[in-house]
């Protein structure tokens, strides 16, 4: 059989840990031949450690054929070691009283040493995923704490509000999500986010041009998915974690694997297209084919897109300008 594949997650005790680690484990995310060595880390706190162990012990318990070691660990550096695939997944939440730019700073301090670490350790062809919020800004300060790798082995998850997408619009226009291919999300994994449907088809049809709808694109379609983790919060009281690490597996499988031609969302650093400055981790189309990710080129921006495109930016700018100071 292959070798096994070496696969970092942090986080590992939270809520999108316990629906992401059995579904990894079982083959969904690397392929139903590849074995996996699971390399968890949590906090030091007592806990949370507690906790881990007792998620091992359930994986244990599904004796799944491909997963051939696990590990816990509360130190980065022994979690990364030659990994091939880091899922960064914990974070800090937002406290009671907590401002915007203190839990800035607090995760920016736990993503530099996470780049770090990963910068010592880690395989140098890791794939790394950011999960953990503010995802974008997290794989930019870890990116910028790992000069030693490749930049664009760091993305941010944009994939769940891709999926998210999606699905609005499969119920839309009555078509199934499958047949829809060609919709982008672009800039930051917030409400900010614009999904652009103008490229979009089914089964080679303009999907704009079935729905033909403007207003409901403008005021009901972009605000409900920019909105959609909120109203998850509202309905079930936690925060999105199965949907969360759904689109984790599907970043991930399309990365490794490829995506046979499709446009999926990622969270790149730019190289300069379309107006974003170079470096700045944003939602972009793109195809993936032999564990390498292709920027989709050449789109036209119109008025309407260049303004949602340049709003969610100037977030991602401000968010940089807060953790500069950190990165010197
Ligand atoms: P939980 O609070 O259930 O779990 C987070 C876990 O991370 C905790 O067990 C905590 O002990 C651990 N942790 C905290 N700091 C750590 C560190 N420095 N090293 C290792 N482990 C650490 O949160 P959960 O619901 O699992 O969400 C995790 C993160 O995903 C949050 O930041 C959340 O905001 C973010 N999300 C991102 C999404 C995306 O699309 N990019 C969507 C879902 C989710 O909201």
């Amino acid at each position: 059989s292959k070798p096994a594949m070496r696969v970092a997650v942090t986080g590992a005790a939270g809520q999108i840990g316990y629906a992401l680690l059995f579904r990894i484990a079982s083959g969904e995310m690397l392929g139903k031949d590849q074995p996996v060595i699971l390399q968890l880390l949590e906090i030091p706190d007592e806990k949370a450690q507690k906790a881990l162990k007792g998620v091992m012990m359930e994986l244990d318990d599904c004796a799944f054929p491909l997963l051939a070691g696990m590990s816990a660990h509360s130190d980065a550096r022994d979690a990364f070691k030659d990994v091939d695939v880091a899922l960064l997944v914990g974070a800090r939440p937002r406290g009671p009283g907590m401002e915007r730019k203190d839990l800035l700073h607090v995760n920016a301090q736990i993503f530099t040493a996470q780049g770090k670490a990963l910068n010592d350790v880690a395989s140098r062809n890791v794939k790394v995923l950011v999960v953990g919020n503010p995802a974008n800004t997290n794989a930019y300060i870890a990116m910028k704490s790992a000069p030693d790798l490749p930049a664009k082995n760091f993305t941010a998850m944009l994939r769940l509000d891709h999926n998210r997408a999606l699905s609005q619009l499969a119920a839309k226009s009555g078509k199934p999500v499958a047949d829809i291919e060609k919709l982008i999300v672009w800039g930051n994994h917030s409400p900010t986010m614009y999904p652009d449907t103008r490229f979009a088809t089914v089964g080679g049809e303009s999907l704009q041009g079935i729905i033909n709808d403007e207003a409901w694109n403008r005021d009901t379609f972009i605000p409900t998915v920019g909105k959609r983790g909120g109203a998850i919060i509202e309905a079930r009281g936690l925060s999105s974690a199965a949907s969360a690490a759904n689109a984790a597996i599907d970043h991930i499988r399309d990365w490794v694997l490829g995506s046979n031609g499709k446009w999926v969302t990622m969270g790149v650093p730019s190289d300069g297209s379309y107006g974003i400055p170079e470096g700045i981790i944003y939602g972009v189309p793109v195809t993936t084919t032999n564990g390498e990710y292709t920027r989709v080129e050449g789109l036209e921006i119109d008025t309407f897109s260049r303004e949602r495109m340049d709003f969610t930016l100037s977030e991602l700018l401000e968010e940089r300008e807060g953790v500069q100071d950190l990165l010197k």
